[in-house]
């Protein structure tokens, strides 16, 4: 997979994703990741990139050219069209399944706004995708790309240590994953549950999805409506609402 990000503040970008999993996996030639300066694309002698909104109104707004000729060198570059993914508020709210679509792209390129917006002549031109990342308003773009690119980053094959575990996390079926408990067995005074020490895998399995079940109904019942429930799955909710 391959990331470009275009956006005004390519540090912010670079220094927020080289730590942690994401760093070691471009490190390791899993990902690349690239910023592309706006900036660096402006005409005008003091490297402008925005001006004020026609029709009046407060802030600026970031002028199309720049924009537009960014984008077209990054394709004659890489010899191809990528998704243009524009992070806005006003875009489909981000989710796990959308995360699994785009991993499935072999290049992806995320547009960062700032100030009051973009001139909506180059939107039109060239963006596939319109994404916000929740209900509340960001200064700009590149914190929802970079919460993009950790989401899909982990599920390109490699880029995970454990080959498995990005699958059984939680939202697999739509379910909250289950509480997890490590060493010591009593930690001021609460015991790890009796199951977890049995060795008893099946029973394990079982206590685990119920916990679960049990959980997505505690804290998230809106996912109950899309999860992929057995029969008794279902029948063990039915009892954990009796309760
Ligand atoms: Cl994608 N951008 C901005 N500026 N604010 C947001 C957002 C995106 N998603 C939620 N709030």
């Amino acid at each position: 997979m391959n990331f470009h990000v275009m956006t005004l503040f390519p540090d912010m970008i670079m220094d927020g994703m080289n730590t942690s999993i994401i760093g070691r996996a471009v490190k390791n030639g899993h990902l690349t990741l690239e910023a592309l300066n706006i900036r660096d694309y402006s005409k005008s002698k003091h490297n402008q990139v925005d001006d004020y909104p026609y029709g009046g109104g407060a802030g600026m707004v970031m002028q199309p050219e720049p924009i537009y000729d960014c984008y077209e060198a990054l394709c004659e570059r890489i010899g191809k069209r990528p998704r243009v993914i524009y992070l806005t508020p006003q875009g489909s709210v981000f989710h796990q399944g959308m995360a699994e679509d785009f991993a499935k792209e072999e290049d992806l390129v995320f547009l960062c706004g700032h100030y009051e917006g973009i001139d909506e002549r180059v939107l039109e031109e060239i963006v596939t995708d319109y994404v916000s990342i929740g209900d509340y308003v960001l200064t700009g773009g590149e914190l929802p790309a970079m919460v993009m690119i950790d989401a899909i980053s982990r599920l390109v094959p490699g880029v995970l240590n454990n080959e498995v575990s990005a699958e059984f996390e939680s939202f697999h079926d739509n379910l909250l994953e289950y509480p997890q408990y490590t060493r010591p067995v009593v930690y001021h005074e609460k015991r790890v549950p009796d199951v977890l020490l049995s060795g008893h895998h099946a029973k394990i399995e079982e206590w685990r999805r119920e916990q679960s079940l049990k959980r997505t109904l505690e804290r998230r019942p809106d996912l109950l409506e899309n999860a992929n429930l057995t029969k008794k799955d279902q029948k063990i909710l039915a009892i954990l609402k009796e309760k």
